[in-house]
């Protein structure tokens, strides 16, 4: 049964540690495999210099869009278990990462939980990241 309206909520994908377009790619693939979620657009993926954090190698970033069911909470739980599996330790904050999955926009809600923050905190900062909305937003994606 559906019980929630589906929301558009916009991911951001980032990797530094690794084989890091791979990483990429299977994280897209594991986004579009939690229930009642499904990814409707990737951005392409560019090589971006490190913003913050010790030094460290660049990234790889992107933005996906989905649709989802599910609430804000159990969306990160599902990101956070996709981080784990492939490989993700917790280290330094800002560090490097084989793969990290940020939730961005989620509809338009508000969220403040010590744990969550949405809309992302750092995004209007960060250029790799509103480059990818900007993108999908235009509609400038393979899909
Ligand atoms: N993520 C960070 C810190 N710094 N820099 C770039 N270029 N790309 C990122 O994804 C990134 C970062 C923390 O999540
Ligand atoms: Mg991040
Ligand atoms: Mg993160």
């Amino acid at each position: 049964m559906m019980r929630n309206k589906t929301t558009v909520a916009y991911i951001g994908v980032g990797s530094n540690l690794g084989d890091r377009k791979g990483n990429i790619e299977k994280a897209r693939k594991l986004v579009n495999l939690i229930k009642d979620t499904s990814v409707k657009k990737n951005s392409s993926i560019h090589e971006t210099e490190p913003v913050g954090g010790p030094m460290q190698g660049a990234f790889l970033n992107g933005v996906m869009e989905i649709e989802t069911r599910l609430d804000p909470l159990r969306l990160l739980e599902e990101l956070k278990h996709i981080e784990a599996f492939l490989g993700r330790k917790r280290a330094l904050r800002n560090g490097p990462r084989t793969i990290d999955l940020d939730i961005l926009l989620y509809g338009d809600k508000r969220i403040k939980k010590r744990n969550l923050v949405i809309p992302h905190p750092r995004m209007h900062k960060r250029e790799f990241v509103l480059r990818g909305l900007r993108e999908i937003k235009r509609g400038q994606v393979s899909s």
